[in-house]
């Protein structure tokens, strides 16, 4: 029996998983003991990489629909249908073919080196991801704070003396826009050390339970909670800003009116609350302030990531040990050019909604596809995404991908959303592909680096994911179905070694473009580009020039991975603003408070749903996993005692839930872990649609919440759905 070890690719925790193997067999996964960042942790999902990669409904050979029926087919009559099927769309208005991009696209490798060129070969600007139902807000809070999206700072959780955190389950979720494995031992820690944890959320989660204390919230009220933080600071002179930042006298004129008293009403939370928590922040010898999914899925989102960061840097925590700090992956250069962070280069053609960071708000998808005229979505590339069930108002969602011309899909699965696709093309699974987490470390509590190689061989003729997502390119640039793949990725290659010889920043500016190439030339793709991100990087070799650098090799020669260290303060040289300053008052954000002071003259009196996520489950996708869908029913609508008694709902009953757009019937739980006015029902269910092929999942099928949202709301300056905080009607069952 041999022992791989690769790093978990399912969530955002990145633990390293060891892997006993008899032959291609997984015999059994464990946590990696030896991996220093990890250290065994290893949650319920991980250990189900083997089960995953050997389910039967996990598709092995792309599927073409005839007749309305998915049929086998050989990878080469399925991309010779793509190319048959986008075509003529794409010879005309290249918006007529959109692309959605979902969640496990962050996660692998392969995704992230080959989406971005398959979405500049498309050349559309209907361009959807996962973001603007996620973090969309955090980097556009970013992006104006720090001058670029994905300059985003994480709370030093290893040293911090206090973590309020806000909208976010880390017990259950394992972190998120915060890399750290094993979140709930960390956040002991933090107490073992006499620290303090504080998490604010309508509902009393694990992580909230497990904390010094719960402040419960009215959902979808987190910025004017903040705003009333941040005037308690000026209020009762408790800013000592961190340095290089600018707009404090700006942002204290903003906030002032945000009084305690009068957001007291719409949070439900007492004025003396709010003092306790900003005098708690500006006490502690470090803090840091963490607000996730919570705060960033409610119709002001960017404000509250905003706000988020402003306590922070307002209190002197902004780039100090135990505040809130930036990641520096070794791939990244020392010094990027500086590009100024602009939103709105073009607009929805149907809601004139503002792309930002290269995309529009899948919120709108439907109405892009759903409203003829010029430039109408015809046909989507989805790749790793389940919109049917992620997406808000996801019935609108679901007939409008029934209406397509075409539909194509890179998906393991004939699930939710690509049972509508006519071509579906299956990605290896992720034992057999290499693992390296280009996206979490630099969004790590750490440095820490890990290169994995793939566990088990692929199936014969399987491609690669990024071999599939190059050959799409290659049919989107018209170069046909027969189009080399790996002659494509060539190409690429020797553009970025081209790059970087002539960047006058680069530490290999003049050297020879072959010789460089010649070297890369021991890994395979998509490894070559991430050997040449390393040894450019700020702790690279620079191809021998720096010796000692990092490299790809010295990064594999460590299968636990690389601890490279805490986080160092990267202010000022990060910075990338106008002003070169942490611009601490930015002019969007500091508008959009004129709407939030508007907000709370809104009635907030009735049932508002939120949603909820499961140890054992993973956005969409993992319900085809038996042994991690075992046990009590899950999906279950959560309901205060005094809300069952009032609406006249028991316990394990059915009750009816309706918002504006849709209605759903659930069982109820009558449980004081949900805060009275408002009820929860888990995310990423409502299996069983026909055409489906996930066994499993269909016979535990659940409900799907996101019938309930509304695509109508959003967070105007990121574009971010509402998915929270949803007006609701509660009814029993059988009673109209
Ligand atoms: N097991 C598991 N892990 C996951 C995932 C999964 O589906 N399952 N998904 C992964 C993904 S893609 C992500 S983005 C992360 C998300 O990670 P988290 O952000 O930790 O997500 P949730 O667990 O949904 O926690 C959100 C919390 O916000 C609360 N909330 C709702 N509305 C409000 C509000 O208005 N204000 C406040 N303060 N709180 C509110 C909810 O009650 C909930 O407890 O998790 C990742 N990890
Ligand atoms: N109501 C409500 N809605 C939400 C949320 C919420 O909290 N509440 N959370 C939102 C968040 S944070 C997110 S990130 C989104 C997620 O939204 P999506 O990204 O649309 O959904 P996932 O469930 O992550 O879908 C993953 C898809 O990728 C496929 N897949 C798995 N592995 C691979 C692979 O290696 N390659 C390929 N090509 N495909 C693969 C799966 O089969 C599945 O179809 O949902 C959002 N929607
Ligand atoms: S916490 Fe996340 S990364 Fe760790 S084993 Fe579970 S799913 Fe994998
Ligand atoms: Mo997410």
């Amino acid at each position: 029996m041999a022992t791989a070890y690769r790093i978990c690719p399912l969530c955002e925790a990145t633990c390293g998983l060891a892997i006993t193997l008899d032959g291609d067999r997984v015999k059994v996964i464990r946590g990696d003991r030896d991996n220093p960042f990890s250290r065994g942790y290893v949650c319920p999902k991980g250990t189900t990489l083997g089960r995953l990669h050997a389910d039967p409904d996990r598709l092995r050979r792309p599927l073409v629909r005839r007749d309305g029926r998915h049929v086998e087919v050989s990878w080469r009559e399925a991309f010779a249908e793509v190319e048959r099927l986008l075509a003529p769309i794409l010879a005309g208005d290249r918006d007529g073919c959109a692309i959605y991009v979902g969640n496990p696209n962050a996660h692998h490798l392969d995704n992230a080196v080959g989406v971005r060129p398959l979405i500049k070969a498309l050349g559309t600007r209907n361009v959807f991801t996962a973001s603007t139902v996620d973090q969309m807000p955090r980097h556009v809070a970013c992006g104006l704070m720090y001058g670029a999206p994905l300059t985003i700072p994480v709370p030093d959780l290893d040293r911090t003396d206090h973590l309020l955190i806000l909208g976010a389950n880390p017990y259950e979720s394992n972190g998120s826009l915060a890399t750290a494995p094993d979140w709930p031992g960390r956040l002991e820690a933090i107490r073992d050390r006499g620290g303090r944890v504080v998490v604010v959320d309508p509902r009393r989660t694990k992580t909230a339970a497990n904390a010094d204390r719960w402040v419960p919230i009215r959902p979808g009220t987190d910025a004017l909670l903040l705003t009333a933080m941040l005037s308690v600071l000026f209020s009762e002179g408790l800013v000592e800003p961190s340095p290089h930042v600018d707009g404090v006298d700006e942002l204290a004129a903003a906030v002032e009116r945000f009084i305690p008293e009068r957001v007291a009403a719409s949070c439900r939370i007492e004025p003396e609350t709010i003092r306790r928590l900003a005098r708690e922040l500006a006490a502690a010898p470090s803090a840091a302030v963490y607000g996730r999914i919570g705060t960033h899925t409610t119709p002001f989102g960017t404000v509250a990531a905003w706000a988020v960061d402003a306590l922070c840097a307002l209190t002197g925590n902004l780039d100090r040990p135990g505040g809130i700090m930036f990641p520096f992956p070794p791939h990244l250069p020392a010094h990027r050019p500086a590009r100024p962070f602009r939103r709105g280069r073009w607009r929805s053609r149907v809601r004139d909604l503002p792309e930002v960071m290269g995309e529009l708000p899948v919120a709108t998808l439907p109405d892009e596809i759903e409203t003829p005229g010029e430039g109408q979505v015809r046909a989507l590339i989805t790749v790793a995404g389940n919109p049917a069930l992620t997406a808000p108002d996801a019935g609108r969602v679901d007939r409008a991908l029934a209406g397509l011309d075409a539909m194509i899909s890179v998906d393991p699965y004939l699930n939710e959303t690509t049972r509508h696709a006519d071509v579906v093309l299956p990605p290896p699974s992720a034992l057999q592909r290499s693992h390296y987490d280009l996206v979490f470390t630099g969004l790590s509590v750490r440095d820490f680096v890990a290169y994995s190689p793939p566990v088990l061989p692929r199936d014969d003729g399987q491609p690669s994911e990024l071999e599939i997502l190059a050959t799409l390119a290659g049919i989107a640039s018209g170069m046909g179905s027969d189009v080399d793949p790996e002659a494509l990725l060539d190409a690429a290659l020797t553009a970025e070694v081209g790059r970087a010889v002539s960047d006058p920043s680069s530490p290999v500016h003049g050297r020879d473009p072959d010789e460089l190439a010649a070297t890369l030339e021991a890994w395979p793709y998509p490894e070559r580009f991430l050997d040449l991100m390393l040894r450019t990087g700020h702790r690279g070799d620079a191809f021998g020039d720096r010796p000692g650098g990092l490299t790809l090799s010295e990064v594999a020669s460590h299968p636990h991975g690389l601890d490279l260290g805490p986080l160092q303060p990267r202010l000022p040289d990060l910075l990338a603003t106008p002003s070169g300053r942490v611009e601490l008052a930015p002019e969007p954000v500091i508008a959009d408070l004129e709407r939030l002071e508007g907000s709370l003259t809104g009635d907030d009196a009735g049932m508002v749903l939120v949603s909820r996520r499961h140890l054992r489950s993973n956005n969409s996708w993992l319900h085809n996993v038996d042994v991690l869908v075992r046990g009590a029913e899950r999906c279950t609508l959560w309901v205060h005692p005094d809300d069952a008694d009032r609406l006249g709902l028991a316990d394990g009953a059915t009750a009816r839930v309706a918002s504006r757009v849709g209605e759903v019937a659930a069982p109820v739980e009558v449980t004081d872990e949900v805060m009275a006015g408002v009820v929860s029902l888990p995310y990423g269910w409502g299996h069983g649609a026909e055409g489906s092929r996930l066994s499993v999942a269909s016979t535990r099928p659940g409900v799907n919440t996101n019938l309930l949202t509304d695509a109508t709301p959003l967070d105007p300056l990121s574009g971010n759905a509402v998915l929270n905080g949803i007006p609701v009607e509660v009814r029993p069952a059988g009673r109209d």
